[in-house]
């Protein structure tokens, strides 16, 4: 295959990368904005590089025939959770959207691999509309930990030093690791109600905060300016005591007194 076909064999998958992360930080920033906790904590994806292409089709003894039907991780995306938990979340959210298809998944949760790997892959088909027309292609999403994927990070770069055939002695620190990482994902799935309830008042306040000062602004242009400047200190009193029910209480009156200046400024322009 020449380089030129290469590039265009790649690009739609470039594209579905881009288009997946975009959609995927989407469901992250919704959450955010509902004030709910969000099962995603990050996303990272990547297409893979022709070297590593050529590598797996040698190793499997993959024709370029079917390269695009074999090689289901040419386009991949990794979404990490904080909780083994939101694992599930996502994926069965997944499994909801119209826009993608799963077509297999590969539990190395439940069946660690012999490495101490664990995650979930789901291989999804999604359709990119090109200059051509559409074009379906599969893509690899992997959905684990934020341990689980320090794990895998720490691993995967052994693995390159040690060229994939990793000593035993290593390979048995390693083992120990992933034990090591499961217990602690299973010692925070017991405090996950905890740390989530402190998330979502984390980011009810940061809202909150974003609304009040929109609100101090729009007030600032419409009415006395000396009230507006007692109004905003008042809401840096509030915010110093770091107690979210006075702010969400300063928030209502501040949304009454913007809604009877807004009122005021409206029946003044009729006149
Ligand atoms: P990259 O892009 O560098 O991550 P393969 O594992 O490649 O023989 P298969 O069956 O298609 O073939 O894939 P599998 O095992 O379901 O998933 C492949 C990807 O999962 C790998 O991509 C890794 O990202 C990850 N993975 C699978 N097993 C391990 C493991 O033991 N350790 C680590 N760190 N990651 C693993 P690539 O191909 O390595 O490419």
């Amino acid at each position: 295959m020449e380089i030129q076909l290469w590039k265009e064999l790649l690009d739609p998958y470039e594209q579905a990368v881009s288009e997946l992360l975009t959609k995927f930080r989407n469901v992250k920033e919704e959450h955010e904005k509902r004030n709910l906790y969000s099962p995603i904590e990050s996303v990272s994806g990547r297409t893979k590089t022709v070297a590593s292409i050529l590598e797996k089709m040698q190793r499997k003894n993959i024709p370029f025939e079917s390269l695009e039907e074999e090689v289901e991780d040419i386009a991949g995306i990794r979404i990490i959770c904080q909780f083994q938990e939101d694992i599930d979340t996502v994926s069965q959210m997944i499994g909801k959207r119209s826009d993608m298809e799963i077509r297999s998944r590969k539990d190395y949760l439940t069946n660690q691999k012999k490495s101490g790997y664990r995650s979930l892959h789901l291989i999804v088909w999604y359709t990119v509309e090109t200059l051509n027309g559409p074009k379906r292609i599969q893509a690899e999403i992997q959905i684990r930990t934020m341990a689980m994927n320090f794990w895998a990070t720490t691993e995967h770069s052994l693995q390159y030093k040690y060229k994939g055939d990793i000593p035993e002695h290593v390979r048995e620190k390693l083992m120990r690791a992933s034990d090591a990482i499961e217990m602690l994902d299973e010692e925070m799935s017991l405090v996950r109600s905890e740390i989530m309830d402190a998330q979502i008042d984390s980011q009810i306040e940061t809202n909150l905060v974003k609304d009040i000062l929109r609100c101090i602004e729009n007030l600032y242009r419409l009415d006395n300016k000396r009230e507006v400047v007692k109004i905003q200190n008042e809401f840096y009193r509030i915010f110093s005591t770091h107690n979210l029910e006075e702010l969400k209480r300063f928030h209502r009156q501040l949304a009454i007194i913007a809604e009877g200046s807004r009122a005021q400024s409206v029946d003044s322009g009729k006149d």
